[in-house]
């Protein structure tokens, strides 16, 4: 249906990590072929994917690069943006003036926050939310494996709404996507999940389900407990008993998994602990509200970044 209504070109991912190239496949095996913008030079780029049913695919996909001449971004109806929250606000600031007013943007990353940043750069473009459990690995630069199946859950936020096409042809694509209006109780339901889950994980370096044990239980209620109580101040009510068992529905669920976090901290890279936990923290503090264990958890994780990070 969407190929007819949805020109190939017409679609571009900005971030071509696990979730930008797993997006990419499932668009592609719906019969688009989005672009990928990259900081690499425009060029074919053959790509792979193994299935989570371990069958193999190959395609060709097409980089634009951010520094492409302003004309090739003038089709572009609607951009993915796939890149790490605290990348965000950068990568767009590359294209952001090169996209037409009609272009719609929509953000799907983990964590909060830099949609309230995104939607003041914005010259009157939509601006959508999204968040993804779906997991995929990368097996090399262009070769990307789904690792688990997952929901995905997208929804206008500011300014003019996605189009009835794009946006059928995004949960035709997607396998376990839905629309929701509104959207932001979705994302703090993830970032409950994230901000209990992830710092503890790389704090004590532990997979996801060693979180079950009973000396975490006080901790995880009191962070989802804070965050409930934030997410209420910003206009969001979210049930806190039925997100405590959900967060530790997840860690019996992923109980094997290291999650994303530990993974940044094992292999030294810059975690996503400040669109976590520390926006939990950020609009506590606009509402002048304390989130103390959000706040140790989040100073911690900076702490063991700051032996990597300059
Ligand atoms: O989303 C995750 C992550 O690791 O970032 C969870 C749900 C915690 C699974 O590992």
């Amino acid at each position: 249906m969407g190929q007819q209504l949805v020109d190939e070109k017409n679609i571009a991912i900005l971030g071509a990590g696990a979730v930008g190239q797993l997006i990419y496949q499932q668009l592609f095996a719906n019969g688009h072929a989005p672009l990928f913008i990259t900081r690499d030079h425009e060029q074919q780029q053959h790509i792979a994917f193994t299935a989570l049913d371990g069958r193999v695919t190959e395609s060709t996909a097409t980089l634009l690069c951010n520094r492409s001449d302003p004309s090739l971004f003038e089709h572009i109806q609607l951009l993915i943006v796939c890149v790490k929250a605290y990348q965000i606000s950068d990568a767009l600031k590359s294209i952001i003036d090169k996209l037409p007013e009609e272009c719609h943007i929509l953000l799907l990353h983990n964590g909060m926050g830099p949609h309230l940043e995104v939607a003041k750069q914005l010259r009157g473009q939509g601006l959508s939310l999204g968040t993804t459990s779906q997991a995929a690995l990368k097996k090399s630069r262009w070769h990307i494996a789904q690792t688990g199946p997952g929901s995905t859950q997208l929804g206008d936020l500011t300014g003019p709404h996605l189009s009835r096409e794009l946006k059928a042809c995004l949960l035709n694509a997607i396998p376990g996507s839905q629309w929701c209006e509104p959207i932001l109780p979705s994302l703090w339901h993830k970032l409950a999940i994230n901000a209990a889950i992830n710092p503890l994980t790389a704090i004590h370096n532990c997979n996801n389900g060693a979180l079950a044990q009973a000396q975490y239980r006080q901790q995880i209620s009191d962070v989802v407990s804070e965050l409930v109580e934030v997410a209420s101040a910003d206009g969001v009510e979210l049930d806190k008993s039925a997100l405590i068992n959900r967060v530790f529905e997840v860690i019996e669920l992923t109980g094997a998994n290291y999650s994303s976090m530990h993974q940044d901290i094992a292999n030294k890279r810059k975690t996503e602990i400040e669109s976590i936990n520390g926006f939990v923290v950020q609009r506590a503090q606009h509402h002048k509200l304390t989130a103390k264990v959000n706040l140790s958890l989040l100073e911690q994780v900076k702490n063991m970044e700051l032996d990597y990070l300059q």
